[in-house]
This record gives structure tokens, C-alpha cells and sequence, in this order.
């Protein structure tokens, strides 16, 4: 018999910086009272943090949401965007709350992204974007996606909230598409409590979206557009600045569990979980695992209640699907037989805890309640 853990244990942990570091910042702040718009922490956090990822240029947000938003707005997109319905309900959101009808279509069944062929298949004439995302951070078909976006002269707009440090042959993600957008919610591998950034192309992309998320100033007396108020304050910034130095050992720890959970998960029938991607370094921010109920004997759902019954807490990412949430499930792309392999994963996924605190013996315990 597994006895119940005595302390809940949840899909994630936010990794915090070290307090005392934290309030040597804090001290600084406290004395220059600069708090927010564009202060030194702000402009040297985006500048460390396009160094540390490996991009010419970005601007950091106050949330991912609002990132996604200001991109949309950035780039003009009107009418309808070919997206997926296997996501977090803001990358679809994000469309609604600038008046962009979404287009759903299915997903891959490898790695549970848009699957090229079919957003290829959903173009109309007033298809203007696709917006796919990197699901669990793993990335999605780049080539074929640039590949589509040029030959129909469709916008490119990555949802890279998984993304953080992710590369493909030693390129970041992010440097992929027309823009894309990443998330420092504490629930992220890198966070600022709540955070988020748009990685653009050159500079004059990276000012419009600074205009854009300060109201649409461009100067004192001149407003540009209907801009936003998007801005990551100096609090923030600080605490992304100290994370900075700490986020390499977070993603080596999530890389270990991640192995260590394959090499426990092995050979259990009914249970299968990704690998990593061939020439892509990983920051493990998920570990999705599929349960076959013919195959495993028990459903997802049985599964995922009886874990809470352990106190051990994973999460179905992404169920239910996007296009089956009341303001989306009336649309003709939404059908459950558009979206036959995402409408699957949905129903047989689960997220197993993965955060750098997360101890040896809990993952043992994990593996041997799902192996039972
Ligand atoms: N695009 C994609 C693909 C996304 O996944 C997301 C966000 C976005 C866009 C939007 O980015 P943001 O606007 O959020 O920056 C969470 C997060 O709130 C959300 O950021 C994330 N995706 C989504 C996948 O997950 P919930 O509702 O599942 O989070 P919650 O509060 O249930 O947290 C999960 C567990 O984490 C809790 O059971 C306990 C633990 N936890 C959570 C928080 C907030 C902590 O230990 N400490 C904490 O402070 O949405």
C-alpha cells in the first residue's frame, strides 16, 4: 500500500531568487523611486535576458495574455487566424479580444502541435495569420509553418509561452515566425511571478511594440495608437535579472526528472510519454504523459482522482480543448470531427509535477502509484 504524501505536491513550483539578493534590489528601488515605465531594472533585464536567450531584440511584459494581444495589434491582423485548440484558453483569447474570428484545426499526433497540413487546408481568402504554438515547449514543424506563411503571405505569430530556452541546433526557438511571445508566469520554468515578453525581428518592431504597450506613446505629447498599458514593472524586472543567473541549474534539475521519469515509466502498458526531440535542447516545463484506457485498464480521470487521493496533484493540459469552452464551441471549426487527434490527446492526457524541488522519493512514489 502507497501511503498519501503528507505535503501536497502540485504540477509546479515557482523557483523564487534568493531573498537576500532579492533585497539588495529592492533597496535600490526603494532609494531611486523609480517603480515602473522603462526604469533601469526594466532596460537592463531586456537586455540581459535577449543575451540569455539568444535574441537580437524583445520587449518584456507585465503577462504573457497581454504580450499575445500586443502582438496581434502589432502586426495589424484582422479577420481570421488558423490556430490550435490544444493550448491555455489565452492563446485563443487573445484573437477574441481583437474582434479575429479563430480558425481551429488539428493537432499532430507526435507532439501534439498544429499540424501543417490541415492549417494549410483551413486557409480562406480572409485568413490573415497562423498562430501555432509550441505545446509543452517542444517545438512545432518551423520550416513547414514558414514554409505556408510565405507561399499564402500569412503573418507568423509563435505562442512560445512554454518556449523559454528551448533551441533547435543551437538557434533559439524564439528567432522563428513574424513574432512570438513567451510567459514568466510563476507557473514557467523562468519566472517573474507574473511576466511575459514579445521577441522581435529588428528594432523597429521592438519600438512599435514598446509604443504599443505604454498606451501608444512615442514621446511625451505624441500617441501613436490605441496602445495598452502592458508595461513589467521595476519589482519585477529586478527579481527576472536575479533569476537570470539561477535558470541554467533550474532546467539541468527539470532535465533529470524528466529522465528519471522515463527511465521509471518504462514498460507500463497503457502509458506512453514523450522523448526528446532530435537537434532541440529542451527546458522540460511539462511532462505529459498519455493514458490508453483499454491498454492501462483504468481512464485518465480515474487516474487523475486517484493521484489526488495520494495528494500528489498533476493536471489534464489541456482539457477540456479551447474549441469546446462556451464562446468558442458554435464555431464550424470547433466540431469535435475537425479535431479528431487533439479531441483524443485531451481525453488522455495528464501532467505529472516537474519543478527543480521536486524529490527523488516523490517521483518513485509518482511512477509506483502509476505502475500499480
Ligand atoms: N499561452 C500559453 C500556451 C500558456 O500556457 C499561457 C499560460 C499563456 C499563453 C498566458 O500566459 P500568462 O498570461 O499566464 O503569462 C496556469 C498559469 O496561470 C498560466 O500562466 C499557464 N499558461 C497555464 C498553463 O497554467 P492554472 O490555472 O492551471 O494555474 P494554477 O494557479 O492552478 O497553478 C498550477 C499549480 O501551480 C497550482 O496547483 C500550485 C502551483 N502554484 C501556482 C502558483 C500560481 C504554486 O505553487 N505557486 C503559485 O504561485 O494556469
Amino acid at each position: 500500500m502507497i501511503d498519501k504524501l503528507n505535503t501536497p505536491v502540485f504540477v509546479t513550483q515557482p523557483d523564487l531568487p534568493p531573498l537576500d539578493e532579492f533585497i539588495d534590489s529592492l533597496k535600490i528601488i526603494w532609494q531611486n523611486k523609480i517603480l515602473t515605465n522603462n526604469g533601469p531594472f526594466h532596460r537592463q533585464f531586456e537586455q540581459e535576458l535577449a543575451e540569455y536567450l539568444g535574441v537580437k531584440y524583445l520587449s518584456v511584459f507585465s503577462n504573457g495574455t497581454l504580450a499575445l494581444i500586443t502582438a496581434l495589434q502589432a502586426l495589424h491582423i484582422t479577420g481570421e487566424v488558423i490556430t490550435s485548440p490544444f493550448s491555455f484558453v489565452a492563446t485563443t483569447h487573445s484573437l477574441w479580444w481583437n474582434h479575429i474570428k479563430p480558425v481551429f484545426a488539428d493537432i499532430e499526433p507526435g507532439y501534439f502541435n498544429l499540424d501543417p497540413d490541415k492549417v494549410e487546408a483551413a486557409i480562406t481568402p480572409q485568413t490573415t495569420a497562423i498562430m501555432p504554438i509550441h505545446v509543452y515547449g517542444n517545438p512545432c514543424n518551423l520550416g513547414r509553418f514558414e514554409q505556408i506563411a510565405d507561399t499564402y503571405g500569412l503573418k507568423l505569430i509563435y505562442d512560445a509561452a512554454h518556449s523559454f530556452g528551448v533551441k533547435v541546433n543551437g538557434n533559439s526557438v524564439l528567432n522563428y515566425g513574424d513574432l512570438s511571445i513567451l510567459s514568466f508566469h510563476a507557473t514557467k520554468v523562468f519566472n517573474t511571478i507574473e511576466g511575459g515578453a514579445i521577441i522581435c525581428p529588428d528594432e523597429k518592431t521592438k519600438k512599435r511594440v514598446d509604443y504599443l504597450k505604454n498606451f501608444g506613446f512615442a514621446g511625451e505629447t505624441t500617441v501613436i495608437a490605441p496602445g495598452i498599458n502592458a508595461k513589467m514593472n521595476e519589482l519585477q524586472a529586478a527579481y527576472g535579472l536575479i533569476q537570470l543567473k539561477y535558470v541554467d541549474s533550474y532546467i539541468e534539475k527539470r532535465k533529470k526528472i524528466a529522465e528519471t521519469y522515463r527511465d521509471r515509466l518504462k514498460g507500463i502498458t497503457g502509458i506512453s510519454f514523450l522523448e526528446d526531440m532530435k537537434d532541440v535542447s529542451h527546458a522540460y516545463s511539462y511532462f505529459p504523459i498519455l493514458i490508453n484506457k483499454e491498454e492501462y485498464g483504468r481512464t485518465r480521470d480515474e487516474l487523475y482522482e486517484e493521484l489526488k487521493l495520494h495528494n500528489i496533484f498533476g493536471r489534464r493540459y489541456f482539457y477540456p480543448l479551447i474549441s469546446q469552452f462556451p464562446t468558442y464551441r458554435g464555431l464550424p471549426s470547433s466540431k469535435p470531427d475537425n479535431l479528431p487527434v487533439a479531441t483524443k490527446v485531451a481525453e488522455q492526457v495528464i501532467c505529472l509535477p516537474i519543478f527543480p524541488n521536486l524529490e527523488l522519493t516523490t517521483i518513485n512514489e509518482i511512477s509506483n502509484l502509476l505502475r500499480r
